[in-house]
């Protein structure tokens, strides 16, 4: 069995997934020290790997240079770009699952919508093109920290972006698209079914017994909601990287 991989663990056919933003890191920042020496005492035990929203340049800046070698999985964008031991898995993406013609029409009703929204500050980059999903951000994903704080307070006030997925839900309720505000200043749209449960498919036939799943997001609307309540996986929601780590000495100790 493939599991056999991870026959130095303690308990190799155990895997600990991780949501990143608010589970590993606060949010967009860096790991810290003590949750890095955590991970690798963990691995020692059991196979582990993340599971983030974000694409794969935003979690190098946020886990460090070497999570190909830290973590035996790496999953960007659901699972959508996936790594086994460093080495790449075959997946799908986006664009070939929409087509160009769809794809310009949810596009062009996007930027014209932002083109509408009357918000104190816009800056650059709206619509991010990503393998697995878009992102789509009313400020601009180039705003600075400030600027990014600043638009999450004014959102939560007057919920733009809930209201730009309601229109957009009915706009194109012909495609099977799911929009997902996990982060500050913006969601992600992707096909119906590649939430976070996507990653489960490429470990389904490594023959875990036990799928351990540590996230921020599990209420109804997060994006951990999905893997947290996937009955093949035992969820366990936590309110900061702290928090993380003290589940993780109880379950392990
Ligand atoms: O991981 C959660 C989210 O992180 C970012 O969101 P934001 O920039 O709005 O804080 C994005 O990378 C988003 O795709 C991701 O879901």
């Amino acid at each position: 069995m493939p599991v056999s991989s991870f026959a130095d663990r303690q308990h190799p056919d155990t895997i600990v997934l991780f949501d990143v933003d608010g589970t590993l890191t606060v949010a967009r920042s860096f790991v810290t020290q003590e949750m890095k020496d955590t991970l690798a005492e963990l691995r020692k035990k059991a196979v582990i790997g993340f599971v983030g929203g974000s694409d794969l340049s935003k979690q190098y800046e946020q886990l460090g240079d070497g999570i190909l070698q830290d973590f035996d999985y790496c999953f960007a964008e659901n699972g959508l770009t996936a790594y086994r031991l460093g080495e790449k898995m075959a997946s799908q993406s986006f664009i070939e699952w929409i087509g160009d013609a769809e794809y310009n029409k949810l596009v062009n009703y996007i930027l014209r919508y932002i083109a509408d929204m009357d918000i104190p500050k816009k800056r650059g980059t709206f619509v991010e093109f990503r393998n697995g999903m878009i992102n789509v951000s009313p400020i601009g994903r180039n705003c600075n920290r400030e600027e990014r704080n600043e638009f999450e307070k004014y959102d939560l006030a007057r919920g733009l972006r809930k209201k730009f997925v309601e229109d957009l839900r009915k706009e194109f309720s012909h495609l099977a698209l799911t929009f997902s505000i996990g982060g500050q200043i913006s969601f992600d749209v992707f096909p119906t079914g590649w939430d976070k449960t996507y990653c489960l498919r490429h470990i389904e036939h490594e023959g875990f017994k036990k799928i351990h799943f540590f996230g921020d997001k599990t209420f109804e609307g997060g994006n951990d909601y999905e893997i947290y309540n996937d009955p093949r996986v035992t969820g366990h929601s936590v309110t900061c990287p702290e928090d993380t780590i003290r589940i993780l000495k109880e379950l392990f100790p």
